[in-house]
């Protein structure tokens, strides 16, 4: 890995480019601040983005059975509706397409910098700037927009002997497609989201699969069905129509946060659908005991599929519940002391979420990594901005997660917040702007207070939605209305700002 930004670097030209805002990645979430600077008149600016197109997570989760787990008329962007989803849950090659042609239809291709991976950005405080350091070239910008997100950089898991091992290891964000399963003896780790759209798409083709569980998900039936030519054609007429539908999907998935966070008895009839789902699916006994979770329903994401029980109850699969004790050249090692042989090995064990490797790399005025300033936990105004960064905003920050609605909804808020805050300092020439540290804790409080009594605390289960102190750091632990209300304005008294003639001269 270091030989790789190593070389980049050598190879990389001598220049220095300046720019207003510098955007860090091309998802959902960098896409989105783009599309808001151009509509506020901001055209010098640049996207920094370290894959070679655009789409972020939905470029790279490309593993057999990719998919989407929120209906795609509201996992979209609600300015850029698309009539001509061909189902009603989309998979990643159409999610993928879609936010290439969003990216092609705002014209931000030229914005971009592709092979743009930051290696470094650091606030020089007398210059009033971000120095950013790529594998593409360096950067100065007046602003910096991380839209790196919480789902970019793989988590390997820590296994005694995984390097050893001799036949092909792949995590699920890390497809190789040229790489032919048919018939091979196949170990997958986790039963999270990827992992319960995995298995289904290569069990029919693999010799055998041993699903390694560590921790077994709630699964509910997926509604989901290719839509109409009727439907299509109504939404590309009645774009109303469209929108009225979006409105009625997320009214519908917001209700689930009385469950989750207000009154976890509301939540009794999910867990009941999700038991009646796996007692359909799962006729054996044992396999039934080893499949029911232990704790409430919604503490871990609540997963929807059709197809992952009659997957693991297949004649050539296997729940494996013992534990990973080793992995050998060949072969994975259970606690009980079983060896079973194995070709490929697919990790479909999540992200770095509470640890974000980009956190490592920006450095605020104190000289201190965010991370280093977040090691007591990840503190922010409104998961957007951190005392000691000055002119930083994060897209998908601390606590801006959702696991029951569309990202995109939390997404298009905060790009409204980071144009307002922009905005002010257009309006009042300020050179800087940063939050307050009492800001900052009266944010934590709220979050603190809103989480207590929530599903995802008091739910039984351990999970990345709460950091290593058990605080929820993840989640916005409330309707996410609230949160599109707090973010409306810019919480101009919760600033410091920096008027620009004070740095001149
Ligand atoms: O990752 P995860 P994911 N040994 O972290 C297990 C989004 N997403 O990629 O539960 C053994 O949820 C771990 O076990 P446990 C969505 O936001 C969305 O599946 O920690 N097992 C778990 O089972 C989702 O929440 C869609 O006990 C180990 C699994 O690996 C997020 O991505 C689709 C282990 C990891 O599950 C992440 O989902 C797919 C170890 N050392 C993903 N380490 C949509 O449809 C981890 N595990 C929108």
């Amino acid at each position: 890995m270091t030989s790789t930004i190593e070389k980049s670097r050598a190879e990389k030209p001598g220049t220095v480019r300046e720019v207003h805002v510098a955007v860090i990645g091309s998802g959902f979430a960098g896409l989105g601040m783009a599309i808001q600077l151009r509509k506020q008149g901001i055209e010098d600016f640049v996207v920094l983005e370290r894959g070679h197109d655009v789409g972020g997570t939905w470029r790279d989760n490309s593993y057999p059975g990719a998919a989407c787990d929120v209906q795609s008329n509201l996992y979209s962007f609600s300015f850029a509706p698309n009539p001509d989803w061909p189902r009603t849950y989309s998979e990643q090659p159409e999610i993928f397409a879609y936010l290439r042609g969003v990216a092609d239809r705002y014209e931000l291709r030229d914005k971009h910098v592709f092979g743009a991976e930051v290696t470094a950005a650091t606030w020089d405080d007398a210059a009033r700037r971000w120095d950013v350091e790529t594998t593409a070239g360096d950067f100065r910008a007046k602003v910096l927009v991380s839209g790196a997100g919480a789902l970019a950089d793989p988590s390997y898991p820590d296994i005694p002997g995984i390097e050893t091992f001799a036949g092909t290891v792949m995590h699920t964000a890390r497809w190789y497609h040229e790489h032919d399963l048919a018939g091979e003896r196949v170990a997958v780790i986790g039963t999270g989201a990827s992992a319960i759209q995995v298995v289904p798409a290569i069990q029919p083709r693999v010799g055998s699969i041993a699903v390694y569980q560590r921790t077994p998900p709630w699964v509910i039936p997926r509604g989901d069905r290719p839509t109409t030519p009727f439907e299509r054609a109504l939404y590309r007429r009645f774009p109303a129509v469209q929108k009225a539908v979006r409105g009625a999907l997320y009214a519908g998935r917001e209700f689930l946060v009385f469950g989750m966070a207000k009154n976890r008895r509301l939540l009794a009839p999910v867990q009941k659908l999700a038991r009646t789902h796996l007692e359909r699916q799962v006729r054996d006994p044992q396999l039934r005991a080893a499949v029911t979770p232990d704790y409430t329903i919604g503490c871990k994401r609540i997963l929807i599929s059709n197809d992952w029980y009659p997957a693991v109850s297949a004649p050539n699969a296997e729940v494996v519940t013992a534990g990973i004790a080793e992995i050998r050249p060949h072969s994975v090692v259970t606690r009980d002391g079983v060896e079973r042989p194995t070709d490929t090995l697919v990790l479909a064990t999540g992200f770095h979420v509470t640890d974000l490797p980009i956190a490592h790399r920006i450095t605020g005025r104190d000289g201190r990594s965010l991370a280093e300033v977040w090691d007591e936990g990840m503190v922010t105004n409104r998961g957007s901005t951190v005392a000691g960064f000055p002119n930083l905003f994060l897209l998908v920050g601390p606590n801006v997660g959702v696991g029951h609605t569309s990202m995109v909804y939390m997404i298009e808020s905060q790009v409204a917040y980071v144009g307002e805050a922009l905005r002010a300092m257009a309006v009042e020439g300020l050179a800087t702007l940063e939050t307050t540290p009492a800001a900052q804790e009266a944010y934590r409080e709220l979050i603190a207070q809103r989480s207590a009594g929530t599903v995802w605390l008091g739910g039984g289960c351990g999970s990345w939605y709460l950091d290593r102190h058990g605080h929820n750091t993840t989640l916005w632990p409330d309707f996410t209305f609230l949160f599109r209300r707090l973010t409306r304005d810019l919480d101009r008294e919760n600033y410091v700002g920096t008027p620009e003639r004070e740095t001149a001269g």
